[in-house]
């Protein structure tokens, strides 16, 4: 199950909105075939295995198969591989989650004992929830997993007070962020964080084949259509206030414009995190400025904290978060650490809400 949750992590770039598996196939304590999840609408971890136990010429029957996520039992994108795992004969699987899409949710691991193969659940079940936490909270909930992305310095401040933020920290850490970028289905982002860095938000890393949508909020679409971010890849802008004039200057650039209003007349972040939800976004990667994760943090929808923080002292600048001000301690946002590690010169620091 080790090797399977490691397959599981190298597929997390390739294959969202489709959870990342990884299966191992064993037979006479040996390895005999492996994979994991391919591009979405092509083979999942449990064919990639058989497959591979095929071209090595090894014969299946009678294998255990130890696998990350209950095999599916469902013709989604791809036919079912509770029944490929049955018609190939093998006598055990051992899965380490139960999958929550409720066109599978048990079905599979029930077809796979209906057929005579011993089955058990639950082996690596932590490790498992915790590669695809996106997938699973989204089939439970019906809303992504958003992780805020911060680089500061020691004494938290992303930017000088001038806005002069490149670079707080080191290029490791800016490299890796790539990474959490391209295993993300979207990165949101700010009309503050857009105008002044003109970013691009994509993911530049090797293995990334897929791009995350680009989620940019500007409640007034007052942001210019000639920013980089408006120029490649599929691009959703969120307002308040739609106004055709100012929405068509992005449209026929390809850009998709909506219009989701909260009641204090800016954009309502919960309906866009419930819509994002709807397009099969599992994890939401948010690079913005303190006015927006502030907004974000203040309606509980952060459920994770990834910040990179540079052996730098900086005295006065922006922070993370734009919060009321706070008159007692237990205000506060309570986190909790996560994994803390050193990125070349920097730490990274991943944190959770406490409780
Ligand atoms: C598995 N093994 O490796 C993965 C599974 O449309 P499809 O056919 O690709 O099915 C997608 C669903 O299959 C996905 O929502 C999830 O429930 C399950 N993912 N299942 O047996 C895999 N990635
Ligand atoms: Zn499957």
């Amino acid at each position: 199950m080790r090797r399977a949750l490691e397959l599981a992590r190298e597929a997390r770039m390739i294959c969202p909105p489709n959870p990342a598996v990884g299966c191992v196939i064993v037979k006479d304590r040996r390895v005999i075939g492996e994979g994991h999840t391919q591009r979405t609408g092509e083979a999942h971890a449990e064919v990639m295995a058989l497959r591979d136990a095929e071209r090595r010429g090894e014969s299946v029957e009678g294998a255990t198969v130890y696998v990350t996520l209950e095999p599916c039992s469902h013709y989604g994108r791809t036919p079912p591989c509770a029944l490929a795992l049955k018609n190939a004969k093998v006598a055990r699987v051992v899965a380490a989650l139960k999958d929550p899409n409720p066109l599978v949710s048990g079905r599979g691991l029930k077809m796979l004992e209906e057929a005579g193969i011993e089955v058990e659940c639950g082996v690596g079940a932590r490790e498992a929830e915790d590669i695809n936490k996106g997938f699973l909270k989204r089939q439970r909930t019906g809303m992504p997993w958003v992780r805020s992305k911060f680089a500061m310095s020691l004494d938290g401040n992303t930017a000088l007070s001038n806005g002069v933020s490149k670079w707080i920290t080191g290029e490791d850490a800016r490299r890796d962020g790539h990474f959490w970028r391209a295993i993300s289905g979207a990165v949101l982002t700010g009309s503050g964080t857009v105008e002044a860095d003109d970013p691009l938000m994509n993911a530049r890393i090797e293995g990334a084949e897929r791009q995350p949508l680009k989620v940019v909020v500007d409640s007034q679409l007052r942001l210019s259509p000639d920013l980089k971010i408006f120029k490649e890849g599929k691009v959703l802008l969120v307002c308040a206030f739609y106004d055709i004039v100012r929405a068509q200057m992005f449209e026929a650039q390809g850009v998709e414009v909506i219009e989701l209003r909260g009641a204090d007349g800016k954009v309502d972040l919960k309906a866009l995190c419930a819509e994002l939800g709807r397009r099969e976004i599992n994890e939401v990667h948010v690079e913005a400025g303190a006015r927006l994760n502030g907004a974000l943090a203040m309606q509980g929808l952060i459920d994770e904290y990834l910040i990179y923080a540079a052996p730098l002292l900086l005295g006065q600048g922006r922070k993370l978060l734009d919060l009321p001000m706070l008159q007692n301690l237990s205000e506060g946002i309570a986190l909790e650490f996560i994994d803390v590690e050193k990125v070349g010169p920097d730490l990274r620091l991943l944190l959770r809400p406490a409780g």
